[in-house]
């Protein structure tokens, strides 16, 4: 049985248990969707959104899309995970120097994860005059001030989801490279970082399709990797394309501890895929989007935030262990 390490006890990690009916692996909360249409006054739909716990509650980075559909970050709290206060105002990042940053055109499916006594947010941003995504880089250390940092890479990029370590005395970096608007294809790969500026020593992760039709379009990294003794557990959404269009679900992947860049084993078939009205109706049709997870060391219960059909967000719960024993058991490698 595998061991989760460097996790944190979270003992008030939000938790129901699996319906006495169900097989899933992962079961939905069964009073999803926790954000609603038009969360804040300024904005229309929160989804594709990060939590990480903070003094003693929880803090959250939401995308929320304005009134003209562009999205923006905005920074939330809840005593609960579940019943989040969001800020009105978009997040507003400073230069080193404290100077107001040049505001990008959009920003989008924001990631948090803590390195060391640092808390870092990566999203899919403009790179300014392009109207490109790339990954944008930001670090905090009490939610209140944003310092960004450089874009990790030329357009084009999306889902860059950092490790929450170093490994081999880098930072390493999952992302997806891609083109503009809405990319038909895309694999997982691996980038590394000695300064959180200068990235290199790309790496290929994964490829599309080899677990499946539901995977076979694109596939892109999704919540923060989860360490355990026996590899790193990543959830990560994958699209296939049908006559009406992509549909999002999410699978699981094990890398390697010291070289994640190797695959130990790959989900053959789906963890959650759009079944419920909030997720195959709303602003895009049949989409389930992991961005976050919340998960409790000493029991293994995880919960993980997705967005849904790009308007809701939703949560479902599961177990790393089970997880883990199911990617295996059902591998595709
Ligand atoms: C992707 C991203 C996600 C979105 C998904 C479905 O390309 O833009 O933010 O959830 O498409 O629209």
């Amino acid at each position: 049985m595998s061991k989760i390490v460097g996790g944190v006890s979270l003992a008030k990690i939000p938790w129901q248990e699996r319906p006495a009916d169900s097989s899933a692996i992962l079961w939905r909360y069964d009073a999803n969707p926790i954000i609603g249409w038009n969360p804040i006054p300024d904005g229309a739909r929160a989804f594709n959104s990060a939590v990480v716990p903070f003094g003693g509650g929880f803090v959250g980075v939401f995308r929320i899309d304005h009134h003209n559909d562009m999205p923006q970050l905005h920074f939330g709290t809840s005593e609960n995970a579940i019943d989040w206060n969001i800020q009105n105002d978009a997040i507003r990042f400073v230069s080193e120097s404290g100077e107001p940053m040049p505001r990008s055109a959009y920003y989008y499916d924001p990631r948090v994860v803590k390195i060391e006594d640092t808390y870092y947010v990566t999203w899919c941003n403009e790179f300014i005059g392009t109207m490109s995504p790339t990954i944008g880089i930001a670090k905090t250390t009490d939610f209140k001030s944003f310092v960004q940092l450089e874009n990790a890479f030329l357009p084009f990029n999306r889902n860059g989801v950092l490790f929450p370590r170093k490994i081999g005395g880098e930072f390493v970096m999952l992302n997806r490279p891609s083109d503009n608007g809405h990319t038909p294809f895309g694999d997982v790969y691996l980038s590394r970082s000695p300064d959180m500026t200068f990235w290199g020593k790309h790496r290929l992760v994964m490829k599309a399709g080899q677990g499946g039709w539901w995977e076979a379009t694109k596939i892109g990294p999704g919540p923060v990797p989860i360490e355990t003794d026996e590899g790193w557990l990543v959830i990560y959404h994958a699209v296939i394309n049908n006559c009406n269009g992509f549909v999002y679900s999410f699978g699981s992947v094990i890398l390697d501890l010291d070289d994640p860049s190797k695959v130990l084993a790959r989900s053959s078939r789906y963890l959650l895929s759009p079944e419920k009205p909030y997720e195959t109706t709303g602003f895009v049709p049949n989409v389930a989007f992991p961005c976050a997870t919340l998960c409790d060391a000493d029991t293994g219960r995880l919960a993980v935030y997705y967005g849904a059909a790009d308007t809701y967000t939703a949560l479902a719960f599961g177990n790393v262990y089970e997880i883990m024993e199911w990617t295996r058991a059902n591998s595709s490698i």
